[in-house]
């Protein structure tokens, strides 16, 4: 396109190919404005399963574009923040020096809360559609049957304020189950719950250091196991990302079950 000169055509037609020109640039700002790309209001779904954080360390910010208490990065901002009670017990399989469990979803690390009755976490930007994880929760030596050990409810605030979206028991567990080869809480178990609206923070219920929890998953009723990648980008909305196959875990050999019998007596926590 040739446009007139200005002494061709006068002032008004001056202004209208400044408008024209500036218009396009204008109108493309308003466009990417509207149709451009939009914070999700709540990420698809993903897995935190600690690993990458040290023995003992607390994981605060490490899923919040921040650092655990002993300083370990994670780099991907998934938005979520920890009460400063929950801490990272490392497998003693895998040289953890407290870790006594075993099958869990993603070695060798979970986590538990180390005092209080209860923990919380907070998702600022949300989530929908489900929660879930692995846990772990046997009954001391002396008691039988089963027993209610914890529960994890869903709010529509943060720090466990506002709506109660949804919500689930943690009954006791089996204890020392395969595949590790030593482990008092042994093996997880997955549960969770689907809902409706967005959920912005999740409290774990029980007695500190009576249960056990790993591959907290968001956005899903059902819990997936294994390593979770997190994508190049944040998520935006799409439904599951790839997980790597679980590492497998040799079975527990009579040996160590004959060793574990004898630490049966005097192991109270998950945390020694
Ligand atoms: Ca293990
Ligand atoms: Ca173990
Ligand atoms: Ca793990």
């Amino acid at each position: 396109m040739v446009f007139p000169t200005r002494s061709q055509v006068g002032l008004p037609v001056v202004w209208k190919r400044w408008i024209w020109k500036r218009g396009i640039w204008l109108l493309g700002i308003t466009a990417t404005g509207l149709i451009g790309p939009q914070l999700p209001a709540a990420a698809g779904t993903f897995v935190l399963d600690f690993e990458g954080l040290l023995d003992l360390e607390s994981v605060q910010e490490f899923y919040n574009d921040g650092f655990g208490s002993l300083g370990s990065l994670y780099g991907q901002p998934l938005g979520v923040s920890f009460s400063d009670n929950v801490i990272v017990l490392k497998d003693v399989d895998a040289g953890g020096v407290a870790g006594d469990f075993g099958g869990e979803p993603s070695p060798d690390n979970i986590i538990f809360f180390r005092d209080g009755t209860e923990a919380k976490l907070n998702v600022a930007s949300g989530f929908k559609d489900g929660f879930s994880l692995f846990y772990s929760a046997v009954l001391p030596a002396s008691a039988t049957g089963v027993q209610i050990r914890g529960a994890v409810q869903l709010f529509d605030g943060l720090d466990g304020t506002g709506n109660l979206l949804a919500q689930f028991d943690l009954p006791s567990t089996p204890r020392k189950g395969a595949p590790d080869p030593q482990g008092e809480f042994s093996p997880f178990f997955p549960l969770g719950t689907a809902f409706s609206g967005i959920a912005r923070s999740v409290v774990l219920q029980g007695q500190a250091r009576t249960v056990g929890f790993d591959n907290l998953t968001f956005g899903s009723a059902t819990a997936i196991p294994g390593r979770f990648v997190p994508p190049p980008q944040f998520p935006d909305g799409s439904p599951l990302y790839p997980q790597e196959p679980s590492t497998p875990i040799p079975e527990a050999s009579p040996l160590w079950g004959l060793v574990g019998l004898g630490l049966l007596a005097w192991r109270k926590g998950i945390a020694r």
